[in-house]
């Protein structure tokens, strides 16, 4: 029956990780995979989120079912932390919002949304580079995709000239997906102003700006900061929809905790999109997992909580923010390596494009066993002050050749 079934590619970041897995050096690193490590290189638990399933448990929760769309307390926290307490659509009752399989889900589920319902040509614009994942998530939902120019690999930096260009050249109404902050996998966000100047040209050409945030408060540390894009847009009037996820701001990756929201004209529109929602979730899953949901819920609902929360995500931040500083310190300073390597530290988030070509990233795994993705994307986390030396005395040998 499967004869013809032809072997496909793995994933190309997944694929790292076999091959850190498979070497058998002490000095071996990861900085494949984008999840957050410690400063000892472990998977990190947070202290708020442990407290948070403490409460929880305290309350002996039954494991029944959620509704299609999730835990309401959830959802309706998770639009509060996206949107802003003074957000208009919010006060209005005009968020139409659904929880999700994390960040992954709630993309596939407004990927679907826009299929079935957008009523105009169903182009997606990505930029380039951008999350692997985005491009095959699109196709499978049934838009087409199309690309923005992101990247300038001349300056390591944003081409912004070449993004005003594509997005003024895009058809009216075409989709444009937009990282909220930490892009990945480049590190590089857009200021205010170069945002305001984007929100400016979706509207000129009435495109429909659809937000992926999945580092909300693991670029800057700061929440609202984070956020920037997605309240500017929703301020200037844009309906938009954000796709959020809680695997790398509370580290529950493996519990798949995220949100899908619209904004929409008004509470009875909102009661027609809920509905449509509900159609395209009850035959994918019929309902999310319920425990994620509950310690995000639990957290963002407690104030004490929150603000334990909040240090933690900013400790996070501020120790990849250090490791970006180690990294150019020693390669500037101490090493001279050739080259210029500012971007490593105005890069955000959990990434950074450290400009390194395939020729030497190769030459790191086989040398140094040094692993990452082959256009040369690091993830920070995967440095500590273990090893940060020995990436950058690596790094030095692989650019000196
Ligand atoms: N979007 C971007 C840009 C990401 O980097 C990721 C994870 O790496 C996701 C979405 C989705 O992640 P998850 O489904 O684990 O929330
Ligand atoms: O490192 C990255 O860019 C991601 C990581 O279900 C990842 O691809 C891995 C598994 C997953 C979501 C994201």
């Amino acid at each position: 029956t499967w004869a013809s079934v032809v072997q496909g590619p793995p994933d190309p970041i997944l694929g790292i990780t076999e091959a850190f897995k498979a070497d058998k050096d002490p000095r071996k690193i990861n900085l494949g995979v984008g999840a957050y490590r410690d400063e000892h290189g472990k998977p990190y638990v947070l202290q708020s989120v442990k407290k948070a399933e403490e409460a929880i448990a305290a309350q002996n929760p039954d494991k029944e079912y959620l509704g299609i769309t999730g835990l309401p307390e959830f959802t309706s926290r998770a639009a509060l932390l996206a949107y802003g307490a003074d957000s208009d659509p919010l006060t209005r009752g005009a968020i139409s919002v659904t929880q999700s399989i994390s960040g992954t889900g709630a993309l596939r589920i407004g990927g679907t949304f826009l299929a079935r319902h957008y009523p105009h040509a169903k182009a997606i614009y990505l930029p380039t580079p951008t999350w692997g994942n985005h491009i095959p998530l699109f196709r499978d939902s049934g838009l087409e995709v199309r690309s923005y120019r992101y990247f300038n690999k001349d300056t390591i930096g944003l081409d912004f000239e070449g993004l005003k260009a594509d997005l003024l050249a895009a058809p009216e109404h075409a989709v444009v997906l937009l990282h909220a902050c930490a892009h990945n996998p480049t590190g590089i966000d857009p200021t205010p102003e170069q945002w305001a100047t984007i929100s400016d040209i979706v509207k000129e050409r009435k495109l429909f700006p659809f937000f992926d945030m999945a580092y909300q408060g693991f670029a800057s540390g700061n929440i609202a900061r984070d956020a920037f894009a997605v309240r500017h847009f929703v301020a200037q009037g844009h309906q938009v929809a954000v796709a959020q996820s809680f695997a790398k701001n509370m580290g529950l990756y493996g519990e798949r905790t995220g949100a899908f929201s619209l904004t929409v004209a008004d509470p009875e529109e909102k009661a027609r999109v809920d509905s449509q929602l509900k159609i395209i979730i009850r035959p994918m899953y019929s309902n999310p997992p319920a425990h994620g949901a509950r310690i995000a819920s639990q957290i963002l609902g407690d104030a004490t909580l929150y603000a334990h929360w909040e240090t933690e995500v900013k400790g996070m931040a501020d120790r990849i923010i250090s490791m970006r500083e180690k990294i150019y310190s020693i390669l500037t300073h101490d090493l001279k390596t050739p080259g210029t390597w500012d971007h490593i530290k105005n890069q955000i988030g959990m990434f950074s494009y450290t400009g390194l070509k395939p020729d030497q990233t190769k030459a790191l795994a086989e040398k140094a066993h040094i692993y990452m993705t082959s256009e040369g994307r690091i993830s920070m986390a995967g440095l500590n002050g273990g090893n940060v030396e020995y990436f950058a005395e690596s790094v030095d040998s692989a650019v000196r050749g």
